[in-house]
């Protein structure tokens, strides 16, 4: 018996590093009839069978799980955002990022692809996603390579995930990270939508050079939100928690409440209100889903 932990997962078959070595495992039969099964990241008790294949006894407790891309154990979402190549859809964005707040994931935001903006645009998201909002913010150009050791800093001593619609360079800035890694493929963006054409297929943890373990994975566009409480929501955008506590009501959901501080935060220019816009969306949909 060994532990060990899945470094990619395809179909049934998971390869788990153990003591060095990659051990091609399949799960004993119960795991299949888990909810979740077995994740990349997971750590596993394995055993080894006469043809030299393993199996994966068990699961060992999960720090932290990701539903979007799935894996266990992460410490980090590294979301991966563009502005143009594809175009900038911040409604995803306030999406993913209110799923990484409802995890112990830490989010670091990426903005790649900054060879393709005026310095206006880069600073403008600097000002509202890292100054106003309060995110660590990494601006990264994969392909000529700009900001890549900003980002390497981020990812040392950690396990990291990286998130985002296809096409934005997630598996670029992998490489960018670890030149020796050719065989990781990057894709093209389809002429006609400009969107990403989803090359990555699976999730992988990758060690990289100068510490720390990241994990490509494929891009996603869908994410609803599910077993999320309504209260929990606020709780999400970060900017809120200056204000939220002056609110005429301790339950003040911030919408058409009357002296609610956040809406005054937001007439005041002091919250975006973009992202208070998409707030009232995601409450939105929260709040039809619980009609159910
Ligand atoms: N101009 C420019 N192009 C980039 C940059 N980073 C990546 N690209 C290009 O964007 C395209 C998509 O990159 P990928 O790394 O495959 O994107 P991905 O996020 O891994 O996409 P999926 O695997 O489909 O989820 C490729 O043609 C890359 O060369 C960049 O910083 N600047
Ligand atoms: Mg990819
Ligand atoms: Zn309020």
């Amino acid at each position: 018996m060994a532990v060990g932990q899945v470094i990619r997962a395809h179909s049934n078959i998971y390869y788990v590093l153990a003591d060095g070595q990659e051990v091609e495992c399949r799960p004993r039969g119960r795991f299949r009839l888990e909810k979740t099964g077995v994740l990349a990241g997971d750590l596993v008790e394995i055993s080894l069978e006469k043809d030299g294949e393993g199996r994966i006894d068990k699961i060992l407790p999960r720090r932290t799980v990701l539903q979007r891309p799935p894996i266990a154990n992460v410490d980090q979402a590294i979301v991966v955002f563009t502005i143009r190549e594809p175009e900038a859809d911040y409604l995803f964005l306030d999406r993913v990022l209110v799923h990484v707040a409802r995890t112990q994931v830490r989010p670091v935001l990426v903005l790649n692809k900054v060879d393709l903006l005026l310095d206006s645009e880069v600073a403008g998201f600097r000002r509202l996603y890292g100054e106003q909002v309060g995110y660590d913010v990494v601006t990264t150009a994969a392909k000529p390579g700009l900001g890549v050791e900003e980002l390497r800093s981020f990812l040392q001593d950690k396990v990291s995930v990286l998130a985002g619609h296809s096409g934005v360079g997630k598996s670029r800035l992998v490489r960018a990270l670890d030149p020796t890694r050719e065989d990781i493929k990057v894709g093209d963006l389809s002429a006609k939508m400009g969107r990403g054409k989803h090359t990555t297929r699976h999730v992988e943890l990758i060690h990289l050079p100068g510490g720390g373990l990241i994990a490509d994975a494929p891009g996603f566009t869908y994410l609803e939100f599910q077993e999320i409480d309504k209260r929990d929501l606020p709780g999400c955008f970060p900017e809120f928690a200056r204000y939220r506590h002056q609110c005429r009501f301790d339950d003040c959901m911030h919408a058409k409440e009357p002296d609610c501080a956040v809406h005054e935060a937001v007439e005041a220019g002091q919250i975006a209100r973009s992202r208070y816009n998409n707030y009232l969306l995601f409450l939105k949909e929260v709040e039809a889903l619980k009609r159910w």
